[in-house]
């Protein structure tokens, strides 16, 4: 057969459309249609010139992970991939989602930060104002304090639910921004003050008080997110970020500050994000995001395929620092093996956990437990309940299980140990 003639003329009858759509753009993407027009439909990327460059990447066709929406009216969120991402950077287009009335769209020429109060010189930043100061760039987790809400009361226990599902309101980004505390110093705090109101441009106008400490601290001012402006749904163009702390007082599209001698008790402080305790009474505040650690892999709804070696992987973070330890049991707790952690181990961030185990084909339980550099270890969950009673929903931070059957499925698995 004459296989230049063929492919020639497969060439012609598939030019001739791809001309009259306009999608032929270069000769290089002639000489590939016809390259790739064999009769044994072959495709050797070698052998073809690849496509050109272009303004804007993409991701693999193949590779298309996506967050898990759940929309409720105004008030939605979005869960992180955990399980299809590599390291701990959060891509910022899957970078979880928490609104309370949704994404505004803000101009940011237009933006504007007023902070006041009990200061020197009440000020209006604009958003250039606030680049011409020196800024950071820190790498640190963001974790919404509903993140594996209600998963673990007794009378509801999934075991079909996915780490993304249960732990997916996780990222971790590289901030930019200024430090807090030089912008503070530029108002003149006056004594007497001690906190700060954080009013967001929303519709919910979400407000949370914070601490005049933290503030002075390791707050930003942050624009940037891995290279990047912010994005809309994270707050573009500026939020207020506190690393290690709950999600919710990170404030996003931040417009105000207001410097106080008390909490304001916002709507947003008092109504949420306090947790009961046994007897009875309610902790406020919960700032601070203990200890935890999730296995990413194995988890549902994987199946080992075989027995042998498998590299069980997780993330763990703290808001009080480092994590120094992650502990792994195989046996549903019964014994432990330290995992190893990957380099660099940053201070609030996620780090990535290994560890390496032969599944010898038996029904095993597998569970992972953080320390951090405070000497805390991750609950379990009894141990959680013992404080704060089974029906809390916010600061879920106790260990995780997964199952693995005789057959290699993954199912959540702490059922067992209840
Ligand atoms: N202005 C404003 N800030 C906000 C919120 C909001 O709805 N409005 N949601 C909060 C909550 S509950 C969380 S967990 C984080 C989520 O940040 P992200 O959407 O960038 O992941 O933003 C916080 N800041
Ligand atoms: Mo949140």
């Amino acid at each position: 057969m004459d296989r230049s003639k063929l492919s020639r003329r497969t060439w012609l009858a598939t030019t001739s459309g791809v001309i009259a759509a306009g999608l032929l753009r270069t000769q290089a993407d002639a000489v590939r249609l016809e390259a790739q027009e064999t009769p044994e439909g072959l495709r050797d990327p070698s052998k073809v010139p690849g496509r050109p460059t272009s303004e804007v990447g993409a991701r693999a066709p193949g590779e298309q992970p996506r967050r898990l929406v759940r929309n409720q009216n105004l008030s939605s969120s979005s869960r992180t991939p955990l399980q299809d991402l590599n390291g701990t950077i959060t891509p910022a287009d899957l970078h979880f989602e928490r609104h309370h009335a949704g994404v505004p769209d803000i101009v940011a020429e237009d933006h504007e930060l007023l902070i006041h109060g009990i200061v020197d010189r009440p000020m209006v930043f604009r958003m250039a104002d606030l680049k011409r100061y020196p800024c950071v760039s820190q790498t640190y987790f963001l974790e919404c304090s509903g993140n594996g809400g209600g998963a673990y009361s007794r009378d509801r226990m999934p075991t079909d639910i996915t780490v993304q599902a249960l732990d997916g309101l996780l990222s971790t980004s590289e901030w930019t921004g200024v430090p807090l505390s030089w912008v503070l110093r530029e108002v003149g705090v006056r004594p007497g003050a001690s906190w700060m109101l954080a009013e967001g441009g929303d519709a919910a106008l979400m407000s949370r008080s914070v601490p005049l400490d933290k503030a002075m601290d390791d707050a930003l001012l942050a624009y940037g997110q891995n290279g990047e402006a912010i994005r809309p749904e994270q707050g573009y163009p500026l939020r207020l970020f506190l690393p290690g702390w709950e999600g919710n007082i990170s404030v996003k599209w931040l417009r105000r500050l207001e410097i106080t001698d008390r909490p304001t008790m916002t709507r947003d402080e008092t109504s949420k994000y306090t947790d009961p305790l046994r007897g009875g009474a309610a902790r406020q505040f919960s700032f601070v995001m203990d200890a935890k650690s999730v296995i990413t892999f194995p988890s549902y709804p994987y199946a080992l395929p075989d027995r042998g070696w498998w590299e069980i992987k997780g993330l763990a973070w703290t808001g009080r620092g480092r994590i120094t330890r992650i502990e792994v049991s195989t046996d549903g707790g019964r014994s432990w093996a330290d995992a190893q952690l990957q380099r660099p181990v940053l201070s609030k961030s996620t780090v990535r956990f290994r560890h390496l185990w032969e599944w010898n084909g038996g029904e095993a339980l597998v569970l992972s437990r953080a320390t951090d550099e405070t000497g805390y270890i991750q609950p379990t969950v009894h141990e959680l309940w013992d404080v704060r009673g089974e029906r809390t929903s916010y600061h879920q931070n106790h260990q995780r299980a997964w199952k693995v059957a005789s057959t290699g499925e993954v199912t959540f698995g702490l059922g067992d140990l209840v």
